[in-house]
């Protein structure tokens, strides 16, 4: 009996130690294929491991029983938020660049899902890219034609012309650049794949995230009922949006009960002049609550510009239409500076100018600021409150890096 009990013991820690090894062996093969992610905590204490495959089904289970992210855990909370690209084929790889330092920096504790967008189905290449490089499960669309074309009230000819007038500016005389600020403003949060989601990151190819983010952007909105978030704020050439201000106002004169009291409009409008001072934020990046956009009075807001035609007659950017609908439809506090996200955009970037947390977590240089600048209007935004989140006073002392 002896005998036998121990043969038996024997098989099963044979089989124990097999199993054991195994499931070794698997995760270490999982390791080393993600391994341009090696940043990415391994899950702790039994936790299920997030790959592409299952990071929607644990996405989408209840937080804190997966035991799937520390970090995620340990607050119980995650956000019903979305990573969203709008991109074409050939960025593929400018896409990865954005991505990996994306999932270096913050999404490797989290893997929320991300949604990337076309005017042309994406082919496999570009697939096979991004599913390489993310941590989050990706979902990928088609831009319906009828969000992507000229509306049937458009005079090509007029459009046309308003493209050669436009000749010297950056974009000026492209069409495609117009669909995509059109969709920018008015569609994309139309998209099915976007239905589920209550809040969405924007990503472009190419972009540098400069430092470390360690915590939830999208939870720290959630708690403070934040409706819209940005990087960056710049001046808007006056030719690409000749008319914006005067149809805005026309929808403002039309739809009184739309514009909120109080509102952020002071940061858009001249004092001497009344008139639109071009300030705008640099929509490339921006987190914001979907169900600003999917509103009642957004979506009139909207329909208003389109009618008049300025996305194509001028060059209308989405940036300036978010942010002329932030300021008549958001308080001051309800809108948001990540002034800790290190965020490079061409030319240029937000760099946290507070030296401890810049040493700590960042590999840009707080000098080459955008923000604290003139060409910047975000010194004019944070001056609106000087109660602010945002303490002034950190930039003000900061500013002598310059
Ligand atoms: N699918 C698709 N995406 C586009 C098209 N044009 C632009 N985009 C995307 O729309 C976003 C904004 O376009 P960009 O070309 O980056 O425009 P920008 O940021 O104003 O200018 P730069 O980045 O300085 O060139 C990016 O995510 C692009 O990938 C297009 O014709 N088709
Ligand atoms: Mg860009």
């Amino acid at each position: 009996m002896g005998k036998i009990f121990n043969r038996t013991t024997y098989r099963a820690v044979f089989a124990l130690g097999l199993t054991v090894l195994l499931i070794h062996l698997l995760f270490t093969f999982h390791a080393s294929r993600r391994s341009d992610l090696s940043t990415a905590p391994s899950p702790a204490n039994g936790a299920v491991p997030i790959t592409p495959g299952n990071a929607a089904k644990v996405a989408s289970a209840p937080l804190g029983t997966t035991g799937a992210n520390p970090t995620v855990t340990t607050t119980g909370k995650r956000a019903n938020a979305v990573l969203l690209i709008l991109a074409r084929n050939r960025e593929a790889f400018g896409l990865r660049s954005s991505l990996k330092q994306l999932e270096r920096r913050f999404n490797h504790k989290y893997h929320y899902p991300y949604v990337i967008l076309n005017d042309e189905p994406f082919d496999s290449n570009f697939k096979r890219i991004v599913d390489q490089t993310v941590s989050g499960n990706v979902s990928y669309g088609l831009i319906p034609k009828e969000h992507w074309s000229y509306p049937p009230w458009i005079d090509l000819n007029k459009a046309a012309e308003g493209r050669e007038k436009l000749k010297n500016v950056i974009y000026g005389t492209s069409e495609s650049y117009r669909h995509m600020c059109r969709f920018n403003s008015g569609f994309f949060f139309h998209h099915p794949l976007l239905a589920q989601y209550d809040y969405y990151w924007r990503v472009e190819p190419d972009v540098d995230f400069t430092c470390n983010i360690n915590y939830d952007p999208f939870v720290y909105m959630q708690e403070r009922d934040l409706q819209y978030g940005f990087t960056i704020t710049l001046h808007e050439f006056r030719s690409t949006v000749a008319t914006l201000w005067e149809t805005t106002k026309d929808f403002m004169a039309q739809h009184p009960e739309y514009v909120s009291h109080p509102n952020t409009l002071e940061w858009v409008v001249e004092k001497a002049t009344g008139d639109y001072n071009m300030c705008h934020f640099w929509s490339n990046f921006e987190i914001a609550n979907l169900n600003l956009l999917r509103s009642e009075r957004y979506r009139a807001y909207f329909d208003h510009l389109d009618q008049a035609g300025g996305f194509f007659y001028e060059r209308w950017g989405d940036a300036p239409v978010h942010s002329l609908a932030a300021a008549m439809f958001l308080r001051k506090d309800e809108i948001h500076f990540f002034e800790d996200i290190g965020y490079r955009h061409s030319v240029y970037e937000n760099c946290p100018t507070g030296l401890t947390f810049n040493l700590q977590n960042c590999n840009c240089d707080p000098k080459r600021s955008i923000n604290p600048q003139g060409l910047a209007c975000t010194r004019d935004f944070l001056k609106m409150d000087p109660q602010s989140d945002f303490n002034i006073t950190t930039m003000e002392q900061n500013v002598p890096l310059l």
